[in-house]
C-alpha cells in the first residue's frame, strides 16, 4: 500500500455512487498511513493482526473529531449531564460497530479488499475487551451504545482491567482460568490522558485541624490515570466518553536510593502495589488482602470518578461555583452496590475539601446519585467489614456512622419509642451498620442488642449470585467450611445497599417482576418509608449490536418486508412483521437467514471443539454465567432424561419421537465456585459420552463452547431457535440475552422470571414456551422441601441414577446431585427447586419437539418473537432513565 494524503474520511454518506468510491480510496490511504506509521509491527507486510490494527486507528480518527466536537458542544452548553459508574462495561469488539456506526461500511469494505483483506476477517482479529463478568457489565455496555445514539449528554466511568476477568478453557477436568492478556497487542480504541490524573489515598487517619475541620491524612497515595474510550452513536455525530482507570504511584515515589543499593524488589514494592489494582475484575476475596484490595478498586472508580466530574463542574461554572446547583448539572448512576463509595466520597470531598456544611452536602449528595439494583439474592448485598473499611477508609467510615445516626434518628421520629419491637424491627433492617450499638439513649429500649441484618441470613448459605460478590459461591461449593463453627461476635458491617437506598434519590430494579420483589421484599421497609424513590426500569439491549451488526441476513429481510431502515432506531417498526407472520415468501427467506446464521456455527463449533453437527437439526442454546440458580443443571439433566429414553427405544421409535438437536452451553463459573464448575465439568462429560455415541448421531449432540464472550455471542444468538431461561421464579432480575434471542427470532424456554415475564407479554403467550413454578409460590415449595414433605417424580430420580451409575464417566458427581436431595450427606434440600421443576420442565420440551416438526408454526413464531421485541431496545430503557432520573435532554450537534 502506498501512502497519500491522510484524508479523514467524513462521516458517511452511501448514497452517492461516486462519493463512497472517493471515500474508499480515502480510506485506503489512511488505513495505508497508519500501516506505515502508527502500527505497532513491522513496518513490512500487510497481515491480518496489522490490517486490524492500520483500520481501527484509521477509524479511531474520525471517531476522535466527533468526540471532541460533542465534548467541545457539552461544555459550550453547559447543559447537565449523566456519569455511569461501573466496575464493569463488556464491551466486545469496536470496529464493526464504529464503521458501521459512522456508515462507512461501504467504503471500508472496498479499501480493505483493495488492500488484499475482507472486511469480515479484519474485524475478527480484534480481541473482545471483556472488562466484565456478565449482564451488569454488558448492559452497561448497552446503555453507552444508546446514550450515544440518543445524544444524551453521557458518559461512562470503570476501571481498565489489564487481565480482564480469565480466559477459560475446557480441559478434562472441566474449566480452567487463566489470564486474559487482551491488551497483548496494544488497544488501538484507548487513548491515554497522561494529562488526567487524581490522586487516589489509602489507609492514613483523620486529624482535626486548628480550623476544627476533620482532616485525611498519611496513609498510601496512588494515582488514577485516565484512559478515554470513545463510544460512537449511531447515524449521529455524537461520540461520548468511556473513560476508564488504570493505577500506578505518583511519579515522585520510585525509590532511588533502595534502587541503586541493589535492592530492586523493595524499590519497586509501591508500584507493584498500585498497579495491582487494576489487574483483575473480582480478585478472590478470601483473605484479608483480597477484600483489602476488593475495596480498593471500588474506592478509586468512586474517587476519582468523582474528583473528575467535581474538577469539570467546576471548570464549566467558571468564577461562580455554586454548590446547590451541582445536582442540576450532574446526575451519577451507581450500576449496583459496587460504586457505593461515591456517597461517602462526594460528602467528604463536598465537606472538607470545598467547605460546605453537613446539612447542604447532604442535599447535594442525595440529589445527584441514584441506584440500580442488579439481584435479590440477599448475599449478593454487598457489605464490609466494618474494621477493614476503618483501616482504609478511616474518614468515609466517620461519615456513614454519621449518615448511621441521622438514619436512626430518623426512624425513631417515624415510629417513636411507643412500640419497642416494631421499632428495633426497623432499625435492624433499615441501618447502614449491622451489629453495631445504638447510642445509649435509645439501647436501653431493648432488651439486648440483637444480631441484625436485613436480610434472613439462614439463607446465605443456600444461594448466591456471582455477578456481585463471589465467597458465596464457595460457600456452597465447599462443604469444609460451612461446618465451621459461628462466630461467637457478631462482626461489624457496613450495608452497602442500605446506604445506597438511603443516600440516592432513586432506587430501581431492572425488571417489572424484580422491582415488585425490591419494593415488596428486599427493601420493603425503606419503600414503606420512601414510597416515592423507588421505581422500575426494564432492561433492554441495543438493536445495532445485537441484530443489525451481528445478524446482517435477517436484518436485510427485517428492512425488505418493512420497507426501510429507521427501525433500528425506531424499534416499534419490528411490530411491522405481525402481519406477514403466516407469508409464505417471508417465511421462506427467514429460514434461509437463519440456516446461513447455523452454518457459520457449525463452522465454529468444529474449530473451537472438534465435533460436527447438522445445520439441519434445531439449535437449542443456554449462555450465560454458570450458577446455580440459573438451572444449567435443570438443562443437562433434562438431556441425560432424553438420550436416557432414547437409549431405551430402537432406532425407528427415537426418530419418530424426538426432534434431533444439538444442545449447547456457553459462560463462565466463577473461579472459586466449586459447585458451578462441577456443573461444567457434567456438561462436557455428558456430552464426550452422547457426541461419541453411534446409536444416537444427529439426533443428540451437547456441546460446551469454551470461553464465552460477546462475539461468541454474536455469533450464536442470531444461529439459535431455541433459547433457555429457566432460573428460579423470583432469582434472575432480569436477564437480558432473553431480549436478544427474541430479536433474532429465536423461542424461548422460560420460567415466569426477570424479564421473560415481559417478553411473553410482547410476543404472545402461544410463542412462549412456559414451565415452572411461580415466584409467589416459591417460598412455600422450599418450606414443603424442608418438612420433608416433597415428593420427587420418579423420572428425576431416574436420571440422578442415570448420573450416578457412571454412564458419563468415574467422575463422583455426588456432591453435584447432592445438592439437589434432602438434607442429609451432600443434600442441601434442592434451594433452586431443580427437582419441582424437573417435569413440567421436560413436559414443555416435548411440546417444544412437536412445535419444530411444525415449520410453518415454527417459523411464524420466530417472526412473531422478532416482532414483539421492540420494547426490549435499550433505547427505550436509557429514555426513561434520562426523564424519571436523571432528568438529562438530548443535544444534537449541528
Ligand atoms: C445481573 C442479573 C441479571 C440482569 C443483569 C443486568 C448482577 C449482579 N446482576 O438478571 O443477574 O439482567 O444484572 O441488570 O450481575
Amino acid at each position: 500500500p502506498k501512502l497519500k494524503d491522510p484524508v479523514i474520511v467524513e462521516q458517511g454518506d452511501a448514497s452517492s455512487n461516486d462519493k463512497s468510491k472517493s471515500d474508499a480510496e480515502a480510506v485506503a490511504s489512511r488505513i495505508a498511513y497508519h500501516a506505515e506509521f502508527t502500527s505497532s509491527f513491522s513496518p513490512k507486510g500487510f497481515d491480518l493482526p496489522k490490517a486490524y490494527l492500520a483500520t481501527a486507528q484509521s477509524i479511531r480518527d474520525s471517531l476522535i473529531i466527533n468526540w471532541n466536537a460533542t465534548y467541545d458542544m457539552h461544555e459550550k452548553m453547559n447543559v447537565k449531564q449523566a456519569y455511569y459508574l461501573s466496575m464493569e462495561f463488556l464491551q466486545g469488539r469496536a470496529l464493526l460497530n464504529a464503521i458501521g456506526n459512522l456508515e462507512l461500511s461501504g467504503a471500508y469494505g472496498e479499501a480493505l479488499s483493495k488492500l488484499g483483506h475482507k472486511l469480515e476477517n479484519v474485524v475478527s482479529q480484534e480481541p473482545d475487551a471483556a472488562l466484565g463478568n456478565g449482564g451488569l457489565g454488558r448492559l452497561a455496555s448497552c446503555f453507552l451504545d444508546s446514550l450515544a445514539t440518543l445524544n444524551y449528554p453521557a458518559w461512562g466511568y470503570g476501571l481498565r482491567y489489564k487481565y480482564g476477568l480469565f480466559k477459560q478453557l475446557i480441559t478434562k477436568e472441566g474449566q480452567e482460568e487463566v489470564a486474559e492478556n487482551w491488551l497483548e497487542m496494544g488497544n488501538p480504541w484507548e487513548i491515554i490522558r497522561n494529562d488526567i490524573f487524581y490522586p487516589v489515598k489509602f489507609y492514613g487517619k483523620v486529624v482535626t485541624g486548628s480550623d476544627g475541620k476533620r482532616r485525611w491524612i498519611g496513609g498510601e497515595d496512588i494515582v488514577a490515570v485516565a484512559h478515554d474510550v470513545p463510544i460512537p452513536g449511531y447515524k449521529t455525530k455524537t461520540t461520548i466518553n468511556l473513560r476508564l482507570w488504570s493505577t500506578k504511584v505518583p511519579s515522585a515515589d520510585f525509590d532511588l536510593s533502595a534502587f541503586n543499593s541493589g535492592e530492586h524488589t523493595k524499590a519497586c514494592e509501591s508500584q507493584t502495589n498500585a498497579e495491582k489494582i487494576c489487574y483483575i475484575l473480582y480478585p478472590g476475596d478470601d483473605s484479608l488482602e483480597g477484600k483489602s484490595l476488593r475495596l480498593k478498586q471500588q474506592y478509586t472508580l468512586c474517587s476519582a470518578s468523582l474528583q473528575d466530574i467535581i474538577k469539570s463542574f467546576e471548570k464549566r461554572s467558571g468564577e461562580n461555583v455554586l454548590w446547590k446547583e451541582f445536582p442540576e448539572k450532574v446526575a451519577v448512576q451507581m450500576n449496583d452496590t459496587h460504586p457505593t463509595l461515591c456517597i461517602p466520597e462526594l460528602m467528604r470531598i463536598l465537606i472538607d475539601l470545598k467547605g460546605i456544611s453537613w446539612k447542604e452536602a447532604w442535599d447535594i449528595t442525595q440529589r445527584t446519585v441514584a441506584y440500580t439494583n442488579h439481584t435479590v439474592l440477599p448475599e449478593a448485598l454487598e457489605k464490609w467489614s466494618l474494621e477493614l473499611m476503618q483501616k482504609l477508609l478511616p474518614r468515609h467510615v466517620e461519615i456513614i456512622e454519621m449518615i448511621d445516626k441521622e438514619l436512626v434518628n430518623g426512624i425513631v421520629a417515624e415510629f417513636g419509642k411507643s412500640d419497642p419491637e416494631l421499632l428495633e424491627r426497623k432499625l435492624n433492617s433499615m441501618r447502614i451498620l449491622e451489629n453495631v450499638d445504638l447510642p445509649s439513649s435509645l439501647s436501653d429500649l431493648f432488651i439486648k442488642p440483637k444480631e441484625i441484618s436485613a436480610i434472613d441470613t439462614s439463607e446465605v448459605s443456600k444461594v448466591s449470585d456471582k455477578g456481585s460478590l463471589d465467597k458465596e459461591d464457595e460457600i456452597i461449593g465447599n462443604t469444609e467450611k460451612e461446618v465451621e463453627p459461628p462466630v461467637p461476635i457478631p462482626p461489624k458491617m457496613v450495608r452497602m445497599a442500605n446506604l445506597c437506598v438511603v443516600g440516592g434519590h432513586a432506587v430501581n430494579g431492572v425488571a417489572e417482576i424484580h422491582s415488585e420483589i425490591v419494593k415488596q421484599d428486599v427493601f420493603n421497609d425503606f419503600y414503606t418509608l420512601w414510597p416515592e424513590k423507588f421505581q422500575n426500569k426494564t432492561n433492554g439491549v441495543t438493536p445495532r449490536r445485537w441484530i443489525y451488526y451481528c445478524n446482517p441476513d435477517l436484518s436485510t429481510i427485517i428492512t425488505k418486508w418493512i420497507g426501510g431502515e429507521d427501525w433500528v432506531l425506531n424499534t416499534e417498526k419490528l411490530a411491522e412483521l405481525r402481519k406477514f407472520a403466516d407469508n409464505e415468501d417471508l417465511q421462506r427467506e427467514w429460514r434461509a437467514a437463519k440456516r446461513i446464521n447455523k452454518l457459520k456455527v457449525v463452522s465454529f463449533l468444529k474449530e473451537k471443539t472438534g465435533y460436527s453437527v447438522s445445520p439441519d437439526v434445531m439449535f437449542d442454546i443456554q449462555v450465560k454465567r454458570i450458577h446455580e440458580y440459573k438451572r444449567q443443571l435443570l438443562n443437562i439433566l433434562g438431556i441425560v432424561y432424553r438420550y436416557k429414553k432414547m437409549k431405551e427405544m430402537n432406532a425407528i421409535e427415537r426418530k419418530e419421537k424426538f426432534t434431533p438437536r444439538v444442545c449447547i452451553f456457553g459462560g463462565k463459573a466463577f473461579a472459586t465456585y466449586a459447585q458451578a464448575k462441577r456443573i461444567v465439568k457434567l456438561i462436557t462429560d455428558v456430552g464426550a459420552t452422547i457426541n461419541n455415541d453411534p446409536d444416537i448421531g444427529d439426533l443428540l449432540k451437547v456441546i460446551f463452547v469454551p470461553d464465552y464472550n460477546v462475539s461468541v455471542a454474536e455469533l450464536l444468538i442470531p444461529a439459535s431457535e431455541l433459547s433457555q431461561h429457566i432460573s428460579t421464579a423470583g432469582m434472575e432480575a432480569s436477564g437480558t440475552s432473553n431480549m436478544k434471542f427474541s430479536m433474532n427470532g429465536c423461542i424461548l424456554i422460560g420460567t415466569l422470571d426477570g424479564a421473560n415475564v415481559e417478553i411473553r407479554e410482547e410476543v404472545g403467550e402461544d410463542n412462549f414456551f412456559l414451565f415452572g413454578a411461580q415466584a409467589h409460590e416459591i417460598t412455600d415449595l422450599r418450606k414443603e422441601r424442608a418438612e420433608g414433605k416433597f415428593v420427587p417424580d420418579p423420572r428425576f430420580e431416574e436420571v440422578k441414577e442415570f448420573v450416578r451409575s457412571g454412564v458419563f464417566g468415574p467422575y463422583n458427581y455426588d456432591e453435584l446431585l447432592g445438592s439437589l436431595e434432602g438434607n442429609e450427606g451432600f443434600g442441601r434440600g434442592d434451594y433452586f427447586l431443580v427437582g419441582k421443576d424437573f417435569p413440567s420442565y421436560i413436559e414443555c420440551q416435548e411440546k417444544v419437539d412437536e412445535a419444530y416438526r411444525d415449520q410453518k408454526r415454527w417459523t411464524k413464531m420466530s417472526i412473531l418473537n422478532t416482532a414483539g421485541s421492540y420494547k426490549f431496545s435499550s433505547d427505550r430503557t436509557i429514555h426513561e432513565y434520562a426523564r424519571d432520573i436523571w432528568n438529562i435532554q438530548p443535544l444534537k450537534l449541528p
